[in-house]
């Protein structure tokens, strides 16, 4: 019997949860997605793809859960009975991994074991082979062992948020290799959008760059300025997460662009676009820092480049362009021809044109 192309994301209002449901959306599946409930609405990020399930031939639907809770994840894959699980839920920050560490291991580390286990329990009862998608994390190279980083660099993380993904990362290799389910690693370098979440480097700075051009925000405090990033493009990583789900054969793939840039040249970048100096902004706040830092990630993706025809892009310039631009015109700082700012060379000029002071 042929399953019906039904796929479940834990972390759909999440960055990467979006983009993946209006790829999923566009091939066709009908997507489940696990959200958490919260006091305030959590869900901007997909209100523009959800229906009202009433409706004839809506393709994308809700359930409440969350990955601490099991019970409930065995019984949304009752439910839902996907073919294709992702499972990109997390406390994601590794900052704030150090301040709740507890919590932090129990959602993504012991979370993605729960998830295993109800895959495991549910392709047994039903007979149905589940593929499954684990959100693996450049972090857990954490302290420089080798450059760049491959699939068989060894992992040493630095981080209770890169811990827990190392452990979630053998256990999913242990459950492919134990009870043959179709399960994949992708092991993502850093990646970007308009709809990165706000604490974010990148994203704090092209905000801040947005808010400083509009004249509400006067400075930007931030924390270590030298560690090195592998910066992609959210949308192209989504697609890499179906791709290896679509393979012959479960494996684990490096995803990344193969460039390293800093923090500052992102900051010189970001600032520059709008032809203002960083410098003249940035101050540092050492509650940015992290008890211990991963220096430099630079990932080699060439397995995913001839396994799964993968590649990026957007280049590095081009990501800082398209999330200033994002956050400009998120502000209304948009010119009535429908330019955005990038077209002025003055950044006055920009504020009167735009009436923006
Ligand atoms: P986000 O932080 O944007 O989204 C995380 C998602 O997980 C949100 O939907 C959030 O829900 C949900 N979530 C948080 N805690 C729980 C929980 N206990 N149970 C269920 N869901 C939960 O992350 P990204 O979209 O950027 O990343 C997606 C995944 O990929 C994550 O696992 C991340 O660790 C991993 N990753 C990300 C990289 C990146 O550069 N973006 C690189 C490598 C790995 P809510 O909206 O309610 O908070
Ligand atoms: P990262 O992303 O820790 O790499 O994890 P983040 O953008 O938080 O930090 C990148 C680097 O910037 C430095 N930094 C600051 N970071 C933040 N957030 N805020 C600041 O003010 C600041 N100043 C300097 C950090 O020290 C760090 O070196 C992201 C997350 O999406 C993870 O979930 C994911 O697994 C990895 O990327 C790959």
């Amino acid at each position: 019997m042929t399953q019906k192309k039904r796929a479940l994301i834990t972390g759909i209002t999440g960055q990467d949860g979006s983009y993946l449901s209006e790829f999923l959306l566009d091939q066709g599946y009908e997507v489940h997605g696990i959200i958490r409930r919260t006091s305030t609405f959590n869900t901007d990020r997909i209100d523009h793809i959800y229906e009202d399930p009433h409706k004839e031939g809506v393709r994308l639907f809700l359930h409440y859960g969350d990955l601490t809770d099991g019970t409930t994840l065995r019984r949304i894959l009752e439910e839902v009975q996907p073919i294709e699980i992702y499972n990109l839920g997390a406390q994601s920050h590794v900052r704030v991994s150090f301040d709740s560490p507890e919590y932090t291991v129990d959602a993504v580390g012991v979370g993605t074991l729960r998830l295993l286990e109800a895959i495991r329990d549910y392709q047994r009862r039903t007979g149905i082979q589940v593929r499954f998608y684990q959100a693996g994390s450049s972090e857990m190279f954490g302290l420089v062992q080798a450059v760049p980083q491959t699939e068989t660099t060894p992992f040493y993380p630095r981080s209770p948020y890169a811990c827990a993904k190392v452990y979630a990362h053998w256990q999913t290799l242990n459950y492919r290799e134990s009870y043959d389910i179709f399960a994949c690693n992708g092991i993502l370098f850093n990646h970007e959008s308009p709809r990165r979440g706000e604490t974010f480097v990148t994203r704090k700075i092209t905000m801040a760059v947005a808010r400083i051009v509009a004249g509400r925000q006067k400075k930007l405090y931030m924390g270590n300025l030298d560690s090195k990033r592998d910066w992609g493009y959210a949308k192209d990583y989504v697609k890499a997460m179906w791709l290896m789900l679509q393979q012959d054969k479960p494996e684990d793939y490096v995803i990344a662009t193969g460039e390293t840039h800093t923090v500052q040249e992102f900051l010189e970048q970001a600032f520059g676009y709008v032809n203002l100096n960083w410098e003249d902004y940035v101050e540092f706040d050492e509650r940015y820092l992290r008890p211990a830092e991963v220096d430099l990630l630079i990932g080699d993706s060439t397995k995913a480049q001839q396994k799964l025809g993968w590649k990026p892009s957007i280049t590095f310039d081009q990501l800082v362009a398209i999330m200033v631009e994002a956050d400009l015109q998120g502000l209304g700082l948009t010119l009535p021809n429908g330019k955005v700012a990038k077209v002025l060379k003055d950044n006055a000029m920009i504020r009167q044109e735009l009436g923006a002071l």
